[in-house]
Protein backbone atom coordinates (compact mmCIF):
# COMPACT_ATOMS: atom_id res chain seq x y z
CA UNK A 1 0.00 0.00 0.00
CA UNK A 2 1.34 3.48 -0.61
CA UNK A 3 1.87 5.75 1.98
CA UNK A 4 0.80 9.45 2.21
CA UNK A 5 4.18 10.94 1.30
CA UNK A 6 4.80 8.10 -1.47
CA UNK A 7 1.89 8.94 -3.08
CA UNK A 8 2.62 12.67 -2.62
CA UNK A 9 5.80 11.94 -4.58
CA UNK A 10 4.20 10.20 -7.13
CA UNK A 11 1.43 13.03 -7.79
CA UNK A 12 4.42 15.89 -7.67
CA UNK A 13 6.38 13.73 -10.47
CA UNK A 14 3.42 13.96 -12.72
CA UNK A 15 2.62 17.36 -11.74
CA UNK A 16 2.67 19.79 -14.83
CA UNK A 17 2.27 23.13 -13.62
CA UNK A 18 3.67 26.80 -13.34
CA UNK A 19 6.51 27.47 -11.17
CA UNK A 20 4.05 29.26 -8.67
CA UNK A 21 1.18 26.65 -8.75
CA UNK A 22 4.51 24.25 -7.50
CA UNK A 23 5.19 26.92 -5.04
CA UNK A 24 1.39 25.56 -3.77
CA UNK A 25 0.72 22.81 -4.18
CA UNK A 26 0.04 20.06 -1.77
CA UNK A 27 2.70 17.90 -1.49
CA UNK A 28 2.22 16.21 1.99
CA UNK A 29 -1.21 15.55 4.78
CA UNK A 30 -0.57 13.86 8.02
CA UNK A 31 -3.46 14.04 10.39
CA UNK A 32 -2.63 13.44 14.44
CA UNK A 33 -4.05 12.76 17.42
CA UNK A 34 -3.76 15.87 19.77
CA UNK A 35 -5.71 16.51 23.15
CA UNK A 36 -8.17 19.33 23.71
CA UNK A 37 -9.19 21.30 26.37
CA UNK A 38 -11.32 18.55 28.61
CA UNK A 39 -9.02 15.80 27.81
CA UNK A 40 -10.16 13.98 24.83
CA UNK A 41 -8.37 13.26 21.84
CA UNK A 42 -9.38 15.45 18.57
CA UNK A 43 -7.47 15.43 15.06
CA UNK A 44 -4.86 17.98 13.85
CA UNK A 45 -3.43 18.34 10.65
CA UNK A 46 -0.48 19.24 8.37
CA UNK A 47 -0.62 20.35 5.23
CA UNK A 48 3.12 20.85 3.43
CA UNK A 49 3.00 22.71 0.62
CA UNK A 50 6.74 24.44 -0.58
CA UNK A 51 6.10 26.75 1.51
CA UNK A 52 6.51 24.96 4.26
CA UNK A 53 4.16 22.93 6.84
CA UNK A 54 0.89 24.62 7.76
CA UNK A 55 -1.21 23.00 11.07
CA UNK A 56 -4.61 23.44 12.34
CA UNK A 57 -6.91 21.32 15.01
CA UNK A 58 -10.32 20.85 15.38
CA UNK A 59 -12.90 21.73 18.40
CA UNK A 60 -15.45 19.75 19.96
CA UNK A 61 -18.84 20.50 21.52
CA UNK A 62 -20.44 19.12 25.10
CA UNK A 63 -23.87 20.37 24.07
CA UNK A 64 -23.79 19.11 20.63
CA UNK A 65 -26.77 19.83 18.27
CA UNK A 66 -28.41 16.66 16.90
CA UNK A 67 -28.15 17.75 13.50
CA UNK A 68 -24.76 18.62 13.48
CA UNK A 69 -22.17 17.19 10.58
CA UNK A 70 -20.82 13.56 12.13
CA UNK A 71 -17.75 13.92 14.52
CA UNK A 72 -16.40 10.73 14.19
CA UNK A 73 -15.10 8.66 17.23
CA UNK A 74 -13.53 5.12 17.71
CA UNK A 75 -15.80 3.80 20.41
CA UNK A 76 -14.31 0.88 22.67
CA UNK A 77 -12.52 1.60 25.67
CA UNK A 78 -9.70 3.72 24.46
CA UNK A 79 -9.94 7.43 25.80
CA UNK A 80 -13.73 5.97 26.92
CA UNK A 81 -14.47 5.65 23.35
CA UNK A 82 -13.61 9.53 22.19
CA UNK A 83 -10.08 7.84 20.05
CA UNK A 84 -10.08 9.46 16.59
CA UNK A 85 -7.90 7.25 15.27
CA UNK A 86 -10.12 6.06 12.58
CA UNK A 87 -10.84 9.90 11.83
CA UNK A 88 -7.14 10.26 11.58
CA UNK A 89 -6.22 7.27 9.27
CA UNK A 90 -9.21 9.00 7.10
CA UNK A 91 -6.62 12.11 6.61
CA UNK A 92 -3.60 9.69 5.85
CA UNK A 93 -5.45 7.92 3.04
CA UNK A 94 -8.36 8.46 1.49
CA UNK A 95 -8.23 11.96 2.10
CA UNK A 96 -5.09 12.60 1.11
CA UNK A 97 -5.08 11.03 -1.64
CA UNK A 98 -8.20 12.90 -2.80
CA UNK A 99 -6.73 16.48 -2.70
CA UNK A 100 -2.61 15.63 -2.97
CA UNK A 101 -0.96 17.86 -5.68
CA UNK A 102 -4.09 20.59 -5.38
CA UNK A 103 -3.06 23.89 -5.47
CA UNK A 104 -3.87 25.02 -1.62
CA UNK A 105 -4.89 28.75 -2.39
CA UNK A 106 -8.13 26.46 -3.98
CA UNK A 107 -10.17 26.53 -0.88
CA UNK A 108 -13.65 25.53 -2.56
CA UNK A 109 -12.30 23.01 -4.68
CA UNK A 110 -10.49 21.08 -2.31
CA UNK A 111 -13.50 21.21 0.11
CA UNK A 112 -15.51 19.70 -2.92
CA UNK A 113 -13.01 17.36 -3.39
CA UNK A 114 -13.17 15.75 0.47
CA UNK A 115 -17.02 16.05 -0.01
CA UNK A 116 -17.11 14.14 -2.84
CA UNK A 117 -14.91 11.57 -1.76
CA UNK A 118 -16.84 11.26 1.58
CA UNK A 119 -20.49 11.28 -0.07
CA UNK A 120 -22.68 11.50 2.60
CA UNK A 121 -24.74 14.61 3.57
CA UNK A 122 -23.30 14.74 7.13
CA UNK A 123 -20.35 13.45 6.51
CA UNK A 124 -20.69 10.26 8.24
CA UNK A 125 -18.34 8.36 6.11
CA UNK A 126 -14.81 10.24 6.37
CA UNK A 127 -16.08 12.17 9.55
CA UNK A 128 -16.41 15.87 9.62
CA UNK A 129 -13.65 15.86 12.22
CA UNK A 130 -11.29 14.81 9.44
CA UNK A 131 -12.33 17.02 6.64
CA UNK A 132 -12.15 19.41 9.05
CA UNK A 133 -9.03 19.87 10.02
CA UNK A 134 -7.82 19.63 6.34
CA UNK A 135 -10.11 22.11 5.54
CA UNK A 136 -8.13 24.62 8.15
CA UNK A 137 -5.07 23.76 7.42
CA UNK A 138 -5.34 24.20 3.94
CA UNK A 139 -6.96 27.76 4.85
CA UNK A 140 -3.35 28.62 5.94
CA UNK A 141 -1.55 27.18 3.45
CA UNK A 142 -3.37 29.59 1.19
CA UNK A 143 -3.31 32.30 2.88
CA UNK A 144 0.71 31.87 2.69
CA UNK A 145 0.72 30.77 -0.82
CA UNK A 146 -0.65 34.76 -1.26
CA UNK A 147 1.43 36.17 1.35
CA UNK A 148 -1.70 37.52 3.39
CA UNK A 149 -2.78 37.15 6.91
CA UNK A 150 -5.32 34.10 7.69
CA UNK A 151 -8.07 36.82 7.92
CA UNK A 152 -7.32 38.84 4.56
CA UNK A 153 -6.98 35.20 2.85
CA UNK A 154 -11.06 34.13 4.29
CA UNK A 155 -11.93 38.13 3.12
CA UNK A 156 -10.67 37.04 -0.40
CA UNK A 157 -12.32 33.65 -0.22
CA UNK A 158 -16.03 35.13 1.08
CA UNK A 159 -15.27 38.37 -1.67
CA UNK A 160 -15.65 40.45 1.88
CA UNK A 161 -14.20 43.92 0.18
CA UNK A 162 -13.45 45.62 3.40
CA UNK A 163 -12.04 42.79 6.16
CA UNK A 164 -11.61 45.87 8.70
CA UNK A 165 -14.19 44.99 11.43
CA UNK A 166 -13.28 43.65 14.96
CA UNK A 167 -16.22 41.54 16.61
CA UNK A 168 -17.21 42.75 20.01
CA UNK A 169 -16.58 40.40 22.28
CA UNK A 170 -19.08 38.01 24.45
CA UNK A 171 -17.03 37.26 27.34
CA UNK A 172 -19.01 33.90 29.19
CA UNK A 173 -18.02 35.12 32.41
CA UNK A 174 -20.47 32.49 34.43
CA UNK A 175 -20.78 28.87 33.22
CA UNK A 176 -23.46 26.70 33.59
CA UNK A 177 -25.26 23.89 31.92
CA UNK A 178 -23.29 20.81 30.57
CA UNK A 179 -19.80 22.92 30.54
CA UNK A 180 -20.18 23.18 34.80
CA UNK A 181 -20.66 20.80 37.79
CA UNK A 182 -23.26 23.76 39.32
CA UNK A 183 -26.84 23.26 39.15
CA UNK A 184 -27.42 26.71 37.15
CA UNK A 185 -29.43 25.65 33.54
CA UNK A 186 -28.29 28.25 31.50
CA UNK A 187 -25.22 27.57 30.07
CA UNK A 188 -23.64 30.66 29.33
CA UNK A 189 -23.69 34.11 30.87
CA UNK A 190 -21.92 37.48 28.53
CA UNK A 191 -20.64 40.42 29.67
CA UNK A 192 -20.41 42.79 26.30
CA UNK A 193 -18.58 45.38 26.13
CA UNK A 194 -20.82 47.31 23.63
CA UNK A 195 -19.69 50.97 24.79
CA UNK A 196 -15.82 50.32 24.44
CA UNK A 197 -14.46 52.52 21.33
CA UNK A 198 -12.08 49.80 20.51
CA UNK A 199 -11.27 45.92 20.53
CA UNK A 200 -8.22 46.50 23.11
CA UNK A 201 -10.37 48.91 24.94
CA UNK A 202 -12.68 45.96 25.33
CA UNK A 203 -10.44 43.06 26.17
CA UNK A 204 -9.28 45.54 29.33
CA UNK A 205 -13.12 45.79 30.25
CA UNK A 206 -14.29 42.11 29.55
CA UNK A 207 -11.19 41.55 31.98
CA UNK A 208 -11.56 43.95 34.59
CA UNK A 209 -15.21 43.21 35.10
CA UNK A 210 -14.20 39.17 35.37
CA UNK A 211 -11.30 40.22 38.37
CA UNK A 212 -14.34 42.34 39.80
CA UNK A 213 -16.98 39.11 39.28
CA UNK A 214 -14.46 36.67 41.18
CA UNK A 215 -14.23 39.18 44.41
CA UNK A 216 -18.45 39.52 44.04
CA UNK A 217 -18.56 35.66 43.88
CA UNK A 218 -16.15 35.04 47.14
CA UNK A 219 -17.64 37.28 49.12
CA UNK A 220 -21.34 36.06 48.67
CA UNK A 221 -20.27 32.31 48.18
CA UNK A 222 -16.72 31.70 49.96
CA UNK A 223 -13.59 30.83 47.40
CA UNK A 224 -14.63 27.32 46.36
CA UNK A 225 -17.50 29.13 44.04
CA UNK A 226 -14.25 30.88 42.31
CA UNK A 227 -13.57 27.43 40.55
CA UNK A 228 -14.02 28.06 37.12
CA UNK A 229 -15.76 25.84 34.31
CA UNK A 230 -15.12 24.28 30.41
CA UNK A 231 -15.58 27.61 29.12
CA UNK A 232 -12.81 29.64 31.55
CA UNK A 233 -15.79 31.29 33.22
CA UNK A 234 -16.73 31.10 37.16
CA UNK A 235 -18.99 28.08 37.90
CA UNK A 236 -21.44 29.60 41.21
CA UNK A 237 -23.83 27.94 43.21
CA UNK A 238 -26.79 30.79 41.63
CA UNK A 239 -29.68 30.77 39.60
CA UNK A 240 -29.98 33.06 36.58
CA UNK A 241 -31.25 35.86 38.34
CA UNK A 242 -28.39 36.27 41.14
CA UNK A 243 -25.79 35.25 38.54
CA UNK A 244 -26.91 38.35 36.04
CA UNK A 245 -27.16 40.37 39.04
CA UNK A 246 -23.50 39.85 40.14
CA UNK A 247 -22.32 40.11 36.53
CA UNK A 248 -23.92 43.79 37.38
CA UNK A 249 -22.42 43.64 40.48
CA UNK A 250 -19.04 43.48 38.81
CA UNK A 251 -19.48 45.69 36.35
CA UNK A 252 -20.47 48.47 38.52
CA UNK A 253 -17.43 47.58 40.71
CA UNK A 254 -15.13 47.77 37.84
CA UNK A 255 -16.38 50.95 36.81
CA UNK A 256 -17.93 50.03 33.33
CA UNK A 257 -21.56 49.87 34.30
CA UNK A 258 -22.40 52.28 31.22
CA UNK A 259 -19.87 50.24 28.53
CA UNK A 260 -21.49 46.99 29.07
CA UNK A 261 -24.51 45.24 27.62
CA UNK A 262 -25.63 41.27 28.64
CA UNK A 263 -26.42 38.00 26.56
CA UNK A 264 -27.09 34.10 27.47
CA UNK A 265 -26.66 30.97 25.67
CA UNK A 266 -29.70 29.19 27.58
CA UNK A 267 -28.45 26.29 25.40
CA UNK A 268 -32.00 25.01 26.04
CA UNK A 269 -31.70 21.63 24.12
CA UNK A 270 -30.38 20.20 27.08
CA UNK A 271 -33.22 20.70 29.25
CA UNK A 272 -36.57 20.18 27.19
CA UNK A 273 -38.59 17.79 28.36
CA UNK A 274 -39.14 14.82 25.88
CA UNK A 275 -42.27 15.06 23.81
CA UNK A 276 -43.92 17.64 26.44
CA UNK A 277 -43.98 21.31 25.68
CA UNK A 278 -41.91 21.62 28.77
CA UNK A 279 -38.06 23.22 30.02
CA UNK A 280 -36.82 21.63 32.97
CA UNK A 281 -35.01 24.21 34.52
CA UNK A 282 -33.52 21.98 37.49
CA UNK A 283 -32.33 19.29 35.22
CA UNK A 284 -29.39 18.96 36.94
CA UNK A 285 -30.82 18.47 40.39
CA UNK A 286 -30.77 15.58 42.48
CA UNK A 287 -34.13 16.61 43.91
CA UNK A 288 -35.92 18.34 41.57
CA UNK A 289 -38.47 21.50 42.06
CA UNK A 290 -41.63 20.78 39.74
CA UNK A 291 -41.93 24.15 39.97
CA UNK A 292 -38.89 24.88 38.00
CA UNK A 293 -40.35 23.14 34.84
CA UNK A 294 -41.77 25.87 32.28
CA UNK A 295 -43.89 25.50 29.43
CA UNK A 296 -43.01 27.45 26.22
CA UNK A 297 -45.23 30.34 27.09
CA UNK A 298 -43.73 30.52 30.60
CA UNK A 299 -40.01 30.62 29.34
CA UNK A 300 -40.94 33.12 26.75
CA UNK A 301 -42.27 35.30 29.94
CA UNK A 302 -39.03 34.33 31.80
CA UNK A 303 -36.90 35.91 28.78
CA UNK A 304 -39.05 38.97 28.86
CA UNK A 305 -38.74 39.77 32.65
CA UNK A 306 -35.01 39.65 32.20
CA UNK A 307 -34.92 41.47 28.97
CA UNK A 308 -36.95 44.26 31.14
CA UNK A 309 -34.45 44.13 33.98
CA UNK A 310 -31.06 43.27 32.47
CA UNK A 311 -29.16 45.08 29.70
CA UNK A 312 -29.50 41.94 27.30
CA UNK A 313 -28.80 42.39 23.82
CA UNK A 314 -28.41 38.65 22.99
CA UNK A 315 -30.24 35.53 23.66
CA UNK A 316 -29.06 32.01 22.15
CA UNK A 317 -30.84 28.45 21.79
CA UNK A 318 -33.88 29.88 23.90
CA UNK A 319 -35.49 26.75 22.91
CA UNK A 320 -34.99 23.49 22.25
CA UNK A 321 -33.53 22.21 18.31
CA UNK A 322 -36.73 21.02 17.41
CA UNK A 323 -38.97 23.67 18.82
CA UNK A 324 -39.80 26.01 15.73
CA UNK A 325 -43.40 27.58 16.64
CA UNK A 326 -41.58 28.66 19.96
CA UNK A 327 -38.48 30.25 18.19
CA UNK A 328 -40.49 31.79 15.86
CA UNK A 329 -42.95 33.02 18.98
CA UNK A 330 -40.20 34.65 20.99
CA UNK A 331 -38.38 36.62 17.66
CA UNK A 332 -41.89 38.13 16.94
CA UNK A 333 -41.85 39.30 20.62
CA UNK A 334 -38.82 40.57 21.23
CA UNK A 335 -36.80 39.82 18.34
CA UNK A 336 -36.08 43.71 17.17
CA UNK A 337 -34.52 45.04 20.79
CA UNK A 338 -32.67 41.65 21.48
CA UNK A 339 -30.47 39.11 18.99
CA UNK A 340 -32.14 35.75 18.61
CA UNK A 341 -29.30 33.53 18.09
CA UNK A 342 -29.84 30.25 16.63
CA UNK A 343 -26.76 27.40 17.49
CA UNK A 344 -28.62 23.77 17.57
CA UNK A 345 -31.54 25.14 15.84
CA UNK A 346 -29.42 25.97 13.03
CA UNK A 347 -25.92 23.81 12.85
CA UNK A 348 -23.98 26.24 10.80
CA UNK A 349 -26.37 24.20 8.21
CA UNK A 350 -27.42 26.74 4.61
CA UNK A 351 -30.85 23.68 4.67
CA UNK A 352 -31.25 24.90 8.36
CA UNK A 353 -30.45 28.29 7.85
CA UNK A 354 -33.01 28.53 5.05
CA UNK A 355 -35.69 27.30 7.27
CA UNK A 356 -34.77 29.45 10.07
CA UNK A 357 -35.41 32.38 7.66
CA UNK A 358 -38.54 31.48 5.67
CA UNK A 359 -40.04 30.75 9.58
CA UNK A 360 -38.40 33.87 11.24
CA UNK A 361 -37.44 31.67 13.87
CA UNK A 362 -34.16 32.92 14.70
CA UNK A 363 -31.93 36.31 13.61
CA UNK A 364 -28.75 35.23 14.33
CA UNK A 365 -26.49 32.78 13.28
CA UNK A 366 -23.75 31.37 15.59
CA UNK A 367 -20.86 30.51 13.06
CA UNK A 368 -19.22 27.22 14.55
CA UNK A 369 -17.26 25.39 11.66
CA UNK A 370 -17.29 21.85 13.08
CA UNK A 371 -21.19 22.04 13.10
CA UNK A 372 -21.02 21.60 9.02
CA UNK A 373 -17.23 20.20 9.00
CA UNK A 374 -15.80 22.83 6.09
CA UNK A 375 -14.42 26.13 5.27
CA UNK A 376 -16.34 26.46 2.12
CA UNK A 377 -19.36 25.41 3.49
CA UNK A 378 -19.20 27.70 6.64
CA UNK A 379 -18.60 30.98 4.41
CA UNK A 380 -22.04 30.12 2.45
CA UNK A 381 -23.40 29.69 5.85
CA UNK A 382 -22.43 32.99 7.12
CA UNK A 383 -23.36 35.09 3.38
CA UNK A 384 -27.24 33.59 3.31
CA UNK A 385 -27.42 34.57 6.85
CA UNK A 386 -25.82 37.94 6.00
CA UNK A 387 -27.66 38.31 3.13
CA UNK A 388 -31.38 37.45 4.89
CA UNK A 389 -30.57 40.85 7.46
CA UNK A 390 -28.92 38.43 10.12
CA UNK A 391 -26.45 38.87 12.69
CA UNK A 392 -23.67 36.93 12.88
CA UNK A 393 -21.36 35.35 15.96
CA UNK A 394 -18.39 33.44 15.41
CA UNK A 395 -17.50 30.74 18.03
CA UNK A 396 -15.37 28.43 19.62
CA UNK A 397 -16.87 25.06 21.00
CA UNK A 398 -16.58 24.23 24.61
CA UNK A 399 -13.86 21.72 24.00
CA UNK A 400 -10.87 23.21 22.29
CA UNK A 401 -7.27 23.76 21.34
CA UNK A 402 -4.71 26.37 21.33
CA UNK A 403 -5.37 26.91 17.59
CA UNK A 404 -6.40 30.85 16.85
CA UNK A 405 -7.99 30.48 13.50
CA UNK A 406 -11.54 31.75 14.88
CA UNK A 407 -10.19 34.91 14.72
CA UNK A 408 -9.19 35.52 11.51
CA UNK A 409 -12.51 33.91 10.85
CA UNK A 410 -14.18 36.38 12.67
CA UNK A 411 -12.30 39.28 10.77
CA UNK A 412 -12.47 38.11 7.15
CA UNK A 413 -16.34 37.27 7.16
CA UNK A 414 -17.33 40.35 9.14
CA UNK A 415 -19.18 38.87 11.71
CA UNK A 416 -19.24 41.75 13.78
CA UNK A 417 -19.39 39.44 17.46
CA UNK A 418 -17.15 36.52 18.82
CA UNK A 419 -17.54 33.89 21.64
CA UNK A 420 -14.71 32.49 23.12
CA UNK A 421 -15.22 31.79 26.71
CA UNK A 422 -13.76 34.03 29.45
CA UNK A 423 -10.85 35.80 29.72
CA UNK A 424 -9.34 33.11 30.80
CA UNK A 425 -7.52 29.50 29.96
CA UNK A 426 -5.14 29.74 27.32
CA UNK A 427 -7.54 28.02 24.64
CA UNK A 428 -9.99 30.86 25.26
CA UNK A 429 -6.88 33.81 25.22
CA UNK A 430 -5.46 32.29 22.53
CA UNK A 431 -8.37 33.74 20.34
CA UNK A 432 -8.91 36.81 21.94
CA UNK A 433 -5.15 37.56 21.68
CA UNK A 434 -4.82 36.94 17.98
CA UNK A 435 -7.85 39.39 17.70
CA UNK A 436 -5.24 42.17 19.37
CA UNK A 437 -2.67 41.29 16.91
CA UNK A 438 -5.29 41.76 13.75
CA UNK A 439 -6.31 45.03 15.51
CA UNK A 440 -2.65 46.12 15.53
CA UNK A 441 -2.02 44.82 11.93
CA UNK A 442 -5.05 46.92 10.71
CA UNK A 443 -3.91 49.98 12.84
CA UNK A 444 -5.93 53.00 12.10
CA UNK A 445 -8.31 51.50 9.89
CA UNK A 446 -9.37 48.98 12.24
CA UNK A 447 -13.08 49.52 13.11
CA UNK A 448 -15.28 48.18 16.82
CA UNK A 449 -18.27 47.94 16.10
CA UNK A 450 -20.11 48.27 19.19
CA UNK A 451 -23.87 48.21 19.61
CA UNK A 452 -23.46 48.14 15.87
CA UNK A 453 -22.81 44.72 15.81
CA UNK A 454 -25.94 43.31 14.56
CA UNK A 455 -25.06 44.46 10.96
CA UNK A 456 -21.80 45.55 10.65
CA UNK A 457 -19.87 46.86 7.16
CA UNK A 458 -20.45 43.88 5.37
CA UNK A 459 -23.35 41.74 4.22
CA UNK A 460 -22.72 39.18 2.33
C1 LIG B 1 -22.42 26.49 22.64
C2 LIG B 1 -21.03 25.95 22.75
C3 LIG B 1 -19.91 26.91 22.78
P1 LIG B 1 -20.57 23.44 22.98
O1 LIG B 1 -23.39 25.84 23.03
O2 LIG B 1 -22.63 27.55 22.07
O3 LIG B 1 -19.97 27.82 23.82
O4 LIG B 1 -20.91 24.90 23.61
O5 LIG B 1 -19.31 23.58 22.25
O6 LIG B 1 -20.48 22.53 24.18
O7 LIG B 1 -21.72 23.08 22.09
MG1 LIG C 1 -24.81 27.39 22.15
Amino acid sequence: MLTASTRSLARKASTNASPQRMMSAITGVKGREIIDSRGNPTVEVDITTAQGTFTASVPSGASTGIYEAHELRDGGSRYMGKGCATAVANVNTVLADAIMGMDSADQRGIDEAMLKADGTPNKANLGANAILGISLAIGKAGASSRGIPLWKHYAEIAGNPIPETLPIPCFNVINGGEHAGNKLPFQEFFVIPTGAETFSESMEIGCEVFHNLKSVIKAKFGGDATLIGDEGGFAPPCDVESGLDMIMEAADKAGYLDKVSVGLDVASSEFKVAGEDAYDLDFKATEKDPSQVLSGDEMIALYKKLIDKYPIVTIEDPFDQDDWANWSKIVAEVGEEVQIVGDDLTVTNPIKIQEAVDTKAANCLLLKVNQIGSISESIDAVKLSKQNGWGVMTSHRSGETEDNYIADLAVGLCTGQIKTGAPCRGERTAKYNQLLRIEEQLGASAIYPGMGFRKPAWMG
